[in-house]
């Protein structure tokens, strides 16, 4: 009998050590979870299974279903590339920004829905949520409830919070956390069925982001750099002809001629120091990328986080790949 993982949705098998599904032969018949979930949950342990859906047949599938669709997207690090499968849905979809909880308090959540109205697709029904503090969880799943939603989709790019959300209903519901979860990339690999009451919720494999930070840090650097905690934005002050180091892998020049500042929402806890951009201190060679910006604009780093930046600039970022740099209208 073929008998899934409730964690990953994989078909257990005891074959391919390593490969997704993987549990040891004397555990098949009892097991509800692969090796790699057990190791997630209980050790904190992940590995990343090798794995990219293609968006376009993968939405081609779920448009035939018909079932509306709940599209996760995370605040932290909201971009257009983010966004764009969503403008091929031709099904009823509710837009779920996620991770609520790592924005500052004093952001109104109103003005996130309509940051993302005027600036990236204008969806009627968008929800602002945090799976993590269980804040607006059941509006949304009321919402479902109330429009008779009985089956659909939870979709969205890898690690903006599907199987988290869907964990949050079950909790809500007085049940259990069933769905493992991680920071890492391909945490779900397969379709998993979740029924809640008459409505029975889709999780899938999340879309690959090419262009996040994730592809090009070792996962220990990547782990440590994502922000876990309410974000407190940092503001510096950059002269020309100086410039700001972040950690090891984000060095940002002021080469124009003005003074510019700078606000960063990114983990509190990375360190940054200020130094002249002749010093004679040995720098790690990173990729070198020239951005100017506008008035009130922000700049995302895919995977991190975003830097708001007032006033018109002339910067050189040096970064571990210039393609999870890009340029928005600011948020807050
Ligand atoms: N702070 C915070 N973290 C969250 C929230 N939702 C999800 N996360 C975290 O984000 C990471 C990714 O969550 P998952 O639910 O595994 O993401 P996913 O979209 O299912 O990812 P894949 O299965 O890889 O497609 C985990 O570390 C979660 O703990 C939230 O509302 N707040
Ligand atoms: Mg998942």
């Amino acid at each position: 009998m073929i008998k899934k993982c409730n964690g990953c949705g994989s078909i257990l098998q005891s074959e391919k050590i390593g490969e997704e599904g993987y549990i040891k032969d004397n555990k098949l018949e009892t097991a509800s979870y692969c090796e790699r979930c057990f190791k997630i949950i209980h050790y904190g342990e992940s590995s990343i299974i090798d794995k990219k859906v293609d968006i376009k047949s993968f939405l081609n599938e779920v448009e035939k279903e018909k079932y509306p669709i709940i599209y996760l997207l995370d605040l932290t690090c909201l971009s257009q590339n983010l966004i764009n499968p969503l403008t091929k849905i031709k099904n009823k979809v509710y837009l779920v920004l996620t991770k609520r909880d790592l924005l500052p308090k004093s952001v109104k959540n109103k003005k996130l829905i309509e940051y993302i109205k005027n600036n990236f697709c204008n969806i009627e029904d968008i929800f602002v949520i945090s799976s993590e503090k269980m804040w607006n969880i059941d509006n949304l799943y009321n919402r479902l409830v109330k429009d008779k939603v009985k089956k659909c989709f939870c979709i969205g790019y890898t690690n903006s919070g599907k199987s988290t959300l869907i964990n949050s209903f079950l909790k809500s519901k007085g049940k259990k956390s069933i769905i493992t979860t991680s920071p890492l990339p391909n945490t779900t690999t397969e379709l998993i069925n979740i029924k809640l009451d008459d409505l029975t919720i889709i999780d899938t494999p999340g879309f690959l982001n090419e262009k996040s930070i994730v592809n090009y840090v070792d996962l220990k650097t990547y782990k440590q750099a994502l922000p876990k905690k309410e974000i407190k934005p940092k503001i510096y002050f950059l002269r020309p002809g100086y410039m700001l180091i972040i950690e090891n892998f984000i060095r940002i020049e002021n080469t124009g001629n003005e003074g510019t500042t700078l606000i960063f929402y990114l983990k509190n806890e990375l360190k940054y120091r200020k130094l002249k951009i002749t010093t004679s201190e040995d720098l790690k060679i990173l990729d070198k990328v020239k951005i100017d910006t506008k008035k009130d604009e922000d700049i995302v780093i895919e995977g991190l986080g975003f830097i708001k930046i007032p006033n018109n600039s002339s910067l050189t970022i040096y970064i571990e790949n210039k393609e999870i740099l890009s340029k928005r209208k600011k948020m807050i």
